[in-house]
């Protein structure tokens, strides 16, 4: 597989490298992506009609099935090359920021250190009627009940993740547009659709950063990017993490 010669001289000479994933880095583990992950019972489904507080207030039992589905399949997986080569690039770089959308908390599991999460994670949960308890992590499967409680008001609990109509965490999102002052943005795995994540590309190229997009197919940051590479990222990523690492 060979590489534009400017992007692999960008890479190489970088000091502060910013990283965008989505799920699509997480599809060789078995995960399937946010748009293609309905099947079965879930096919009727539409993710953006169940991923909102609106149906968690009107069926939060439905929606907490399916997030014990996505937990129970999210279980069993893996990280794949993709988020192992982003750990090796991170012990290497100068400077490196991984933000990813994912959820299922792989790049955690990887060992990648400097993540931001700005959807959330699959493992944790909050206090849906705000009782004023931190967030806490649950990795059980299947969950004890469902739908869970809160430990502290034995109140319903909501899963901790960012819903559609929600505001990212303030502290996430803040590091993420810090990030996008770098010298290369590449944006991996992602369909480019979810706002404001989707935007963070846009402002690294404004701030003149090298950006570069791997991705399997077309996606509407494609024609903004300085370079779209396509292909899957679980060869891309590896490839590329041993070109420019000495
Ligand atoms: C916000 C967590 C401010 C939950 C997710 C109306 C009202 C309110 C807001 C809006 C509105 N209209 C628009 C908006 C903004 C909205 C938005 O962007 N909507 C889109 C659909 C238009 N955004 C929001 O609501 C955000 N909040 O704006 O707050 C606000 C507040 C109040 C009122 C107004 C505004 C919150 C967005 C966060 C939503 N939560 N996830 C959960 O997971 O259950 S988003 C969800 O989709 C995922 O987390 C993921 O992050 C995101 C994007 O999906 P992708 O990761 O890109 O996955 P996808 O399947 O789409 O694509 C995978 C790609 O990988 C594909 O291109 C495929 O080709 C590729 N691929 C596959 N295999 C491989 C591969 N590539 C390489 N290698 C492979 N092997
Ligand atoms: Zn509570």
């Amino acid at each position: 597989m060979t590489f534009p010669p400017e992007l692999l001289r960008c890479l190489v000479a970088a000091q502060r490298v910013t990283v965008l994933t989505g799920a699509g880095v997480s599809a060789e583990s078995g995960v399937p992506t946010f748009r293609d992950a309905q099947t079965g019972l879930w096919a009727k489904f539409k993710p953006e009609e169940l991923a909102t507080p609106t149906a968690f207030r009107r069926e939060p039992r439905l929606v907490w099935e399916w997030y014990a589905w996505r937990r129970q399949l999210v279980a069993k997986a893996n990280p794949n090359p993709a988020h192992l080569a982003l750990v090796e690039w991170e012990k290497r770089a100068s400077s490196f920021t991984l933000i990813t959308q994912n959820v299922d908390d792989l790049h955690v599991q990887a060992g990648t250190e400097n993540l931001l999460r700005v959807h959330g994670s699959l493992w944790e949960l909050s206090c849906w009627q705000a009782c004023g308890a931190s967030t806490w992590r649950d990795e059980s499967v299947p969950l004890q009940t469902l739908p869970p409680s809160c430990p502290a008001c034995r109140g319903l609990a909501r899963p901790g993740v960012v819903w559609f109509g929600e505001s990212l965490p303030t502290r996430e999102l803040e590091a993420a547009a810090a990030a996008c002052d770098c010298d290369v943005f590449l944006t991996v795995g992602t369909s480019a659709l979810v706002y404001p994540a989707a935007g963070l590309v846009h402002e690294a190229k404004r701030r003149g950063a090298f950006t570069a997009e791997l991705n399997l197919e077309v996606t509407p940051a494609s024609a903004e990017v300085d370079l779209a590479i396509h292909g899957p990222a679980d060869e891309l990523l590896p490839n590329i993490s041993r070109r420019i690492t000495p």
